[in-house]
């Protein structure tokens, strides 16, 4: 079958569907709502559920009562009806805080001043008269989270008849970043083609772009990034434009806004300018009058991301100009529409000898405060390239001045892709927990991102997209626990994972306390596992190159140095890991003092960020006593064992999920053992010819020989973009 026919069948597939009323497995995410079953459970949602007054002012709000109705008649097993007059002695209450009666007012009058922009209140009252569960929010948008919020506590068949929940989003920009090509090929996509159907856009609206909305509405992500950062100007033409503005009419419903990836020199490519300098009063305007465009056709779209001077893209720099100069130039375009800007930091230089590490921090830190106030700065979580592990990235402890803007990466391009599970908010966690000290003890990341610490004003958090047409949105089934995972952290960036994992599973699968025992922390430790078997003790970036698919620490030969593994191991017969100490390339003075001194001594650098910071001879002594070399290499066996235990554990899970979810997970964790198998003895047969030592006891002889790892190659692995190979 060739790819044109590939495509056309699941193009076929995902349509034939969208007009079947039963869905496929795995399709409705964690919005399936199946029946409540326990008897006395049922009977009281109904009673609470059994007079709803909803008062409706907009579209968002009439989306939040569609919802409301079709979770309750899913979980309550009944039609729903709405009562119309407020007076009436309802059960149920669902109105924004301006429409409330006085007496639910003067009730709720200490809680209602603290409801914030997009956040809920979900109280259960006494009026005198009756018990009443009260649904409440400054605005629409927090109605239908706050709606979402009330059908999960029924899905997870929680309490609410004394319930009383008061949640407001820490961060106002809840932003997915899709990394998709206008030809539906999905940059670092391991879930089928991209959900932008844009041949048939504007006149045919899939199913999937509501359902998708949904999903996201119910996590609380308020916008997404519809292009790939590595941009094409032609999004930005009347052409495209309309059928991006069909999306944005979906959309709006469920609280979402649009943005697009701008490409710098897009003034050029379709603009017929002869620069794209930033300070060229021409160049404004032609990005004034687009962006006006832009606005009249979407009112609310939400602005620009752009990656500028990376990886080959135009930028700013191309005219001797500054990021400053190329952000506030759009911001400038922008400013009148209440648009935002989130000009990207990931950049680093071929012709920079300097460490890749240190570069973004460097052309970045110094322009603290010269950015205008619509401009973000969206770094990447660590100073490298979204890796299994990574200390967090200086720039959160040295932009105080400045709105900085998280990304993390939700597909799996290091992680696995979607055959592996690994659950990412347990890797999001310790990044937002991290301390940047910047000011003093406790100036976690999180404070950052949120301006809490800084007291920024603009806050804002982005997911790089692990969603594709494949019939579960994900690939994995359990990635789907990634986008999950991701909006519920950009909602309040201190939930715990396990707590996230909980949720994801009992909304996802069963309520079982069994299951859940079992299985959250499976989902907890898989990403410790992915570290061990690809990236133990701080080693990172020795994938295989252009694809990034499985092991290829040997890979050296490619024109731009960084590019390289061996750059980022620099292992040798003396021993291995990256000197980032003073005595090396001195990556560690980017950060606080305080995270500089404990990295720097080798008796408090914990041993995840080892070979991060230091190089260290093979035969050097870790904390319990083991050589660097035996350590190293029973972390890789570890990493094995730990998929083996993963596999165990679902294979007693059988009872609690359907045939199909059972078997697709097993066959998916079986890849995942023989991938992790096959990183394990790469590895370690590579660094072997460094170390010149034994494999210690425990550690399973390699399947095969070195030869034969370096000679695999996949020229057709998935996510890739011709020019990366
Ligand atoms: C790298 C990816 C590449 C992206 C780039 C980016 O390999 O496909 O374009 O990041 O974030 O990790 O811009």
């Amino acid at each position: 079958m060739n790819t044109i026919q590939r495509t056309l069948i699941i193009l076929f597939l995902t349509n034939f569907w969208a007009s079947n009323a039963q869905v496929p497995e795995g399709y409705d995410l964690w919005l399936g709502y199946s029946k409540i079953e326990n008897a006395a459970t049922l009977e009281n949602y109904r009673k609470v559920c059994s007079s709803i007054y909803f008062q409706q002012s907009s579209e968002i709000s009439n989306t939040a009562k569609e919802e409301l109705k079709r979770g309750l008649d899913k979980m309550l097993d009944q039609k729903t009806s709405f009562t119309n007059s407020h007076e009436k002695a309802t059960s149920l209450v669902v109105a924004t805080t301006n429409k409330l009666d006085n007496a639910l007012l003067k009730i709720l009058q200490s809680e209602i001043p603290k409801v914030q922009k997009n956040g809920f209140l979900i109280k259960s009252v006494n009026t005198g008269k009756k018990q009443q569960c009260i649904i409440t929010a400054q605005d629409d948008a927090g109605l239908l989270y706050g709606v979402f919020r009330f059908l999960q506590l029924i899905q997870t068949e929680k309490a609410i008849d004394e319930i009383a929940i008061l949640d407001n989003p820490r961060i106002d920009l809840r932003v997915l970043n899709h990394w998709d090509n206008l030809d539906r090929t999905v940059e670092r996509g391991y879930a089928g083609f991209s959900l932008w159907n844009w041949q048939k856009l504007p006149e045919s609206i899939d199913q999937r772009y509501i359902d998708y909305a949904r999903a996201n509405a119910s996590i609380g992500i308020n916008g997404t990034v519809l292009t790939n950062v590595n941009a094409n100007a032609l999004v930005l033409t009347p052409m495209y434009l309309e059928k991006v503005a069909a999306l944005a009419n979906v959309f709006r419903k469920y609280g979402i806004k649009i943005y697009l990836t701008a490409r710098f020199s897009a003034p050029i490519e379709i603009g017929g300018l002869s620069t794209a300098d930033p300070l060229d009063p021409e160049v404004q305007n032609w990005w004034d009058n687009k962006t006006k465009e832009i606005y009249k056709m979407i009112p609310d779209f939400g602005g620009f991301l752009v990656k500028a001077n990376s990886e080959g893209q135009p930028g700013p720099q191309n005219y001797g100009r500054s990021h400053a100069d190329g952000a506030n130039m759009l911001a400038k375009s922008l400013q009148a529409f209440n648009g935002v800007v989130m000009w990207r930091a990931f950049v680093y230089s071929e012709h920079d000898p300097t460490d890749r590490a240190k570069q973004a921090y460097l052309e970045f830190v110094p322009f603290d405060g010269k950015f205008m106030d619509n401009v973000l700065i969206q770094s990447k979580n660590g100073p490298i390239d979204f890796q299994p592990r990574e200390p967090f990235h200086p720039m959160f402890g040295a932009m105080p001045q400045t709105p900085l803007m998280m990304e993390f990466q939700i597909t799996q391009e290091y992680l696995g892709f979607s055959t592996h599970l690994v659950f990412l908010p347990k890797l999001f966690e310790e990044v937002l927990q991290s301390d940047t000290y910047a000011k003093g003890k406790g100036s976690t990341v999180a404070k950052v991102i949120d301006g809490t610490l800084q007291g920024q004003k603009l806050t804002g958090i982005a997911g790089v997209s692990n969603i594709g047409n494949d019939l579960n949105w994900t690939g994995h089934p359990f990635a789907q626990a990634n986008w999950f995972g991701f909006g519920r952290l950009a909602w309040n960036p201190n939930i715990a994972s396990d707590q996230i994992a909980k949720e994801w599973l009992q909304l996802t699968y069963s309520s079982e306390p069994e299951f859940t025992k079992a299985l959250i922390p499976m989902m907890i430790n898989s990403r410790e596992a992915v570290v061990n078997y690809m990236n133990p003790l701080g080693l990172h970036h020795i994938f295989d190159t252009g694809h990034h698919y499985g092991p290829g620490p040997w890979v050296s030969e490619l024109s731009r140095p960084e590019w390289n593994p061996t750059y980022y191991h620099k292992a040798d017969s003396l021993g291995v890991g990256f000197n980032r100490t003073r005595s090396g390339s001195n990556a560690i003075s980017q950060y606080n003092k305080e995270f500089q001194t404990m990295i720097e001594n080798l008796e408090t650098c914990p041993e995840e960020y080892l070979l991060w910071f230091h190089h260290l001879p093979w035969d050097y002594k870790l904390q319990n006593g083991q050589t660097l070399w035996n350590g190293i290499a029973l972390r890789y066996q570890k990493g094995v064992d730990q998929v083996e235990e993963m596999i165990a554990t679902w294979n007693n899970m059988k009872q609690y999920v359907s045939e199909n979810k059972y078997h697709e997970t097993k066959m998916l964790l079986n890849i995942q053992l023989k991938e992790a198998k096959w990183w394990r003895d790469a590895c370690l047969l590579y660094f072997q010819t460094f170390s010149k030592m034994p494999l210690p006891d425990g550690v399973d002889q390699p399947q095969h020989s070195l030869k034969h790892y370096k000679s695999l190659k996949f020229p057709f692995a998935p996510g890739i973009r011709p020019q990366w190979n």
